[in-house]
């Protein structure tokens, strides 16, 4: 059997990020869940979700992390199971998660009273369903999907734990070809202190103001797309706060990576306005007011957009 290929990046994650514990028992877990549901005919996606935490110290007390609420994550992967996908939901570890996102900001205890008056501490518990007007049906869809196991959840945290999971995922789905996607809408830095040069103990302000030299994190990307799961459908996001060079930059990674397309926004309207690029095509997806009104989420529309490009590009592969 012909070796893997092993690019240069391989050897750099290997070097410099700490590899996580468990990774291998992590890959067999979605190998063997991709397995299972590509042969009960489903597609499969990958989706990783949150911001990165990079740390500055090896017995971390400070680190560097980003704005990613991981919601843009965790509606997608509702919707995917919706299309009838099953889902590996790489994500960051406390970001929000599919079902329970909408409750994120509710206290517990303002949504839950006595049945019977608060007077002993062995009274019923019970919803108040004005606090948490939709849970009965969160509810049913979470039991659905937990009936099915539809939802594969893999936790990270820093920078280096992303790193190692997505090339097992990619490694993992790469047996089932083209009827897996890769949904890449984690904000992930792209700044990193090696481990080589990493202070082992807390940085001393009795030092002086501190000043910081960060390596490029390694483009990733690359040996997923032509390396771990050449056969893949893969999706990454671009994210600008300079709406001018969005199109530009996203048309640039298209060209650089060779994936299939690029999911690109600007921070302030990411709720409201993305624009799905190809090589070909370029379709602008928008929520508008009446939208919002009827809690349509933009998601929604970008998971619609690429489960047909998925179906199309399946066909054209021959399955
Ligand atoms: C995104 O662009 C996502 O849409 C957001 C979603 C992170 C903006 P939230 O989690 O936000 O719902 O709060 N993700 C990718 C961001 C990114 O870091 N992309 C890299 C880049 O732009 C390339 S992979 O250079």
């Amino acid at each position: 059997m012909a070796k893997p290929r092993m690019s240069s990046i391989d050897g750099k994650l290997a070097q410099e990020f700490a590899v996580p514990a468990h990774v291998e028992e992590i890959k067999e877990k979605m190998a063997a869940f991709a397995g299972h549901h590509a042969a009960a005919g489903r597609r499969v996606v990958l989706i990783t979700s949150g911001g990165t935490k990079v740390p500055l110290e090896s017995r971390t007390v400070r680190f560097l992390d980003n704005f990613s609420s991981g919601r843009r994550g965790a509606s997608s992967a509702e919707y995917f199971m919706d299309s009838g996908y099953a889902v590996i939901f790489l994500h960051r570890h406390r970001s929000l998660y599919p079902y329970t996102r909408m409750f994120s900001n509710i206290n517990m205890l303002d949504a839950l009273k006595f049945s019977g008056g608060a007077s002993s501490n062995s009274g019923e518990v019970v919803v108040n369903q004005q606090v948490l007007p939709d849970i009965a049906r969160a509810l049913r869809r979470y039991q659905e999907v937990k009936e099915g196991k539809l939802l594969l959840p893999i936790e990270f945290s820093t920078l280096s734990e992303y790193l190692h999971l997505l090339k097992a995922a990619a490694q993992a789905l790469s047996a089932i070809g083209s009827k897996a996607m890769f949904y890449l809408a984690a904000a992930v830095s792209d700044f990193y202190i090696p481990a080589s040069e990493m202070p082992e103990h807390k940085i001393q302000s009795s030092n002086g103001p501190l000043q910081l030299s960060m390596n490029m994190v390694p483009k990733i990307l690359s040996p997923l797309v032509k390396d771990w799961a050449p056969r893949a459908f893969v999706i990454s996001f671009k994210l600008e706060t300079d709406p001018t060079i969005l199109l530009d930059k996203a048309r640039r990674a298209l060209d650089a990576y060779r994936h299939q397309a690029v999911v690109a926004n600007v921070l302030d309207s990411r709720r409201g306005y993305v624009v799905v690029v190809t090589p070909e095509t370029q379709a602008e997806l928008i929520i508008s007011d009446e939208d919002v009104k009827n809690d349509v989420e933009i998601e929604e529309r970008i998971v619609s957009n690429l489960t047909s490009a998925h179906n199309k590009f399946i066909t054209q592969q021959g399955g």
